[in-house]
């Protein structure tokens, strides 16, 4: 992707000369713009007015309070970066409030990322069935995990029998570990292949829950089996009341090997991924009580007792997790794309939905071809990054040197830094051309504050009013380390 519009930062100076005249000598010296010592570049046709004022204690401003207005451009495109290396067969990622990063590793252990660093002792093990596909799979947070400290996994057992199934258990994190595992919902039909076991909270609070059709495709069509399935459920287990099927975890049926889970972040529509058999890997929206057609038909079948995928690949790529991007560090094209991971394909792809409902493709690009290999889950992350995992120690890849290895995505070294004041009256006036731009205002004796914009088109964009802030510093949108 090219890079835009980098040099084109540029201040509208208001202040005039009768204000000028009652600021202090030492706002003087620091009024101007200007770019890493550059001279600012003229601005192109369309660049939009950027405008705003900042909250003064007193107008105009009090002696000794100088106001620095600081802007960057955030290029379009993006970098990964390696954060740790030496997994095996990591499958799903969470991110605890306090920033640890809690990752599955399908033969049974659930491993923890603290402070950029893989703790060699594992968070928690589990009695998982590590066969061919099968393992420990899924883990999610419960939505107040900083008060309960609940979180859940999903992996393959073998029963008394012998039979492999699958269950979704909670643990308790207590002391930085794992501890006092709690079945929730136990022997869902499972077996070495096609377990499904992504689990995700929703917005509405319960728990979902993608299930394979355990390599018994007519399991998927029956409303009474697990299989097949996107389960819908309260973190205890039970069916909500206002799920589809009366006193039924179901929610949606008809899938093969749904992978992956994700809310849109705009309009709260649910999506997922799947496997399709030699055909027809899909990308489906889901409609509570809906069937997606499994095994009667693959893609998009036209059939009236079935809902089509908005996306369906044939040859397949292997279509893993999945995750949308949304109020990150990378630029503001990628506001609401809809990542998904490949296995086979070894790549991440980005989906561009068409606005105004975001139910429809409008463009694909498939990103790291064969440059990681085999990728596995992909999350959008509470710090601002997007994280994914290679899999390429899980039999079917090529392992190479540091792997598997947790990366994320990460904007590219922001522009040039230019530098502006606002008036004696805190107002502000920048031009901007189109882009994505980090702004932050500072004051030594106010604090400050950050704000991420999107310049789409000419015109005026207002900030309103910005207030300066003292206390630590927390992540914002964007925002640069
Ligand atoms: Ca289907």
């Amino acid at each position: 992707m090219p890079a835009i519009f980098n040099n084109t930062i540029k201040s509208r100076n208001r202040l005039k000369p009768l204000l000028w005249a009652a600021l202090l000598p030492a706002l003087l010296v620091a009024v101007g713009c200007y770019q890493d010592g550059a001279p600012t570049p003229a601005a192109p046709v369309g660049t939009a007015a950027v405008e705003g004022r900042v909250l003064l204690p007193a107008q105009p401003a009090p002696a000794g309070v100088v106001i620095n207005i600081e802007a960057r451009e955030i290029p379009e495109g993006v970098r990964v970066e390696t954060v740790v290396e030496g997994l095996e067969i990591p499958w799903d990622l969470a991110f605890a409030p306090d920033g640890r990063i809690l990752i599955t590793e399908r033969p049974g252990r659930i491993r923890v990322v603290q402070d950029g660093t893989l703790q060699a002792a594992p968070y928690a093990t589990v009695n998982a069935v590590h066969q061919s596909e099968s393992g420990l799979m899924g883990i999610a947070l419960h939505p107040d995990f900083a008060g309960k400290g609940y979180l859940y996994v999903c992996y393959t057992y073998r029963d008394d029998s012998g039979r492999l199934l699958n269950r979704v258990a909670r643990l308790t994190d207590r002391a930085g570990a794992g501890t006092d595992h709690r079945i929730i919902l136990d022997a869902i039909p499972g077996a070495s292949r096609h377990d499904g076991c992504r689990i995700r909270f929703g917005p509405d609070g319960y728990l979902y829950v993608t299930m394979g059709d355990a390599i018994v495709p007519e399991l998927a069509q029956d409303l009474d089996s697990l299989a097949g399935k996107v389960l819908r459920l309260t973190a205890e287990g039970a069916a909500p009341a206002d799920n589809p099927f009366p006193d039924s975890l179901v929610y949606t049926y008809g899938h093969r090997n749904p992978q992956g889970l994700a809310w849109h972040p705009e309009t709260g529509d649910l999506f997922i991924t799947e496997h399709g058999p030699d055909r027809d890997d899909e990308v489906n929206r889901l409609e509570p009580g809906s069937n997606y057609g499994w095994p009667e038909v693959t893609g998009a079948a036209a059939d009236p007792r079935f809902l089509d995928p908005l996306l369906s690949l044939t040859p397949t790529v292997a279509i893993a997790g999945a995750a949308f991007y949304s109020q990150g560090r990378l630029p503001q094209s990628w506001e609401g794309n809809f990542l998904f991971t490949a296995l086979k394909g070894a790549h991440l792809q980005r989906v561009v939905l068409a606005p105004p409902d975001f139910r429809s493709v409008q463009s694909r690009e498939i990103l790291f071809k064969n440059e990681f290999g085999r990728l596995r889950a992909v999350e959008m992350a509470p710090d601002g990054y997007v994280y994914f995992t290679t899999s390429n120690r899980d039999g079917r890849g090529r392992p190479r040197a540091g792997d598997d290895r947790l990366l994320r995505l990460a904007p590219l070294p922001p522009g040039p830094l230019a530098r502006f004041q606002p008036d004696a009256q805190g107002n502000f006036s920048l031009e901007l051309a189109p882009g994505t731009y980090q702004l932050r205002w500072e004051s030594a004796e106010l604090g400050s504050a950050e704000r991420r914009i999107a310049v789409r088109d000419a015109g005026k964009i207002d900030l309103g009013v910005i207030e300066l802030t003292r206390g630590d510093k927390v992540f914002h949108p964007g925002a640069t380390e």
